[in-house]
Order: structure tokens, then C-alpha cells, then sequence
């Protein structure tokens, strides 16, 4: 039973989102994804749209997904991933690196970002009255 965790803030949730957290699950038997939390995302300089509890709950939703979890803090993935007995951590290609401290704790995957599409993307998209393309 392999166990997968992956992070993220989800905010209007769109393909590339569906994409990744598919993949990671394709990865292992269980997927937990740590939602980012409406204050933490104030720490990454993100004013989301959706509320935590709706982002929270729309990833909940997903089929493939197994568990979420609010994320808080940049320092409790290492508490996840021995509290969740985690054996895979996935994340965009975009974070490349940065979580290689977790490789002594689990396999530690990038995967790469699902092209011309992103939250701030469909924000300019529809502030423009414009639709995003296939
Ligand atoms: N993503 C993707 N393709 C896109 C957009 C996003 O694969 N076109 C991936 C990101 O790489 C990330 C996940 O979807 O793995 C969630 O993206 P965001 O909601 O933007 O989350 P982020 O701000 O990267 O938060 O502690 C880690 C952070 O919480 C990650």
C-alpha cells in the first residue's frame, strides 16, 4: 500500500490541478492532499477566491483523492509524512528542489506543470470576458 501526499492551495480549481493530483495518486493506493489555508496563503501572497472550506471540499470530491488535510505551516510536512506514513511526496516541477529534505523520509517526485493553464490565468481570462482554450 503505497501512500502519496502532495500540497497545494487549489484556488479555482482547474485542469492542471485535476492533472497532477491524478498523477500523484496513479503513483500509490492512497493520495492525502494538504490544502493550503487561507492564512497560510496570505504568508505565500495569495488572496485566493474560494474560502479553505470550499477549496477543501472540492478536492475532497475528486475521486482519486483519499484524505485532506489543511496545510499551515511550511514546516509540517515532515509531521505529515510520518503521520500519514507517507511513502511517495509529489509536487509541480515548479517546486523543483526545494523539498529535496524530505528525500531521507520518502521518495520525493516533481512533476511537471500542466501547460497555459493557472489560477491567475483564469482570473485575467475572465476579468477580459474571454474563455480559456482546450
Ligand atoms: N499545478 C500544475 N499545473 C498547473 C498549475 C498547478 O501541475 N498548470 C500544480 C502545482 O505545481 C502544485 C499543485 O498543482 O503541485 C497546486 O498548485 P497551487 O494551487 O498553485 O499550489 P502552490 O501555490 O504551488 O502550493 O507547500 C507547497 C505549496 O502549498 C504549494
Amino acid at each position: 500500500m503505497k501512500r502519496v501526499i502532495t500540497y497545494g492551495t487549489f484556488d479555482l480549481f482547474h485542469i492542471g490541478h485535476l492533472n497532477i493530483l491524478k498523477r500523484a495518486r496513479a503513483l500509490g493506493d492512497y493520495l492525502v492532499v494538504a490544502v493550503s489555508t487561507d492564512e497560510f496563503n496570505l504568508g505565500k501572497h495569495k488572496q485566493c477566491i474560494y474560502p479553505y472550506s470550499h477549496r477543501a471540499k472540492i478536492v475532497e470530491a475528486i475521486r482519486f483523492v483519499d484524505k485532506v488535510i489543511p496545510e499551515t505551516s511550511w514546516e509540517q510536512k515532515l509531521d505529515d509524512i510520518k503521520a500519514h506514513s507517507i511513502d511517495i511526496f509529489v509536487i509541480g516541477h515548479d517546486w523543483a528542489g526545494k523539498f529535496d529534505f524530505l528525500k531521507k523520509y520518502c521518495e520525493v517526485v516533481y512533476l511537471p506543470r500542466t501547460e497555459s493553464i493557472s489560477t491567475s490565468s483564469i482570473k485575467n481570462t475572465v476579468q477580459n470576458g474571454k474563455s480559456i482554450s482546450e
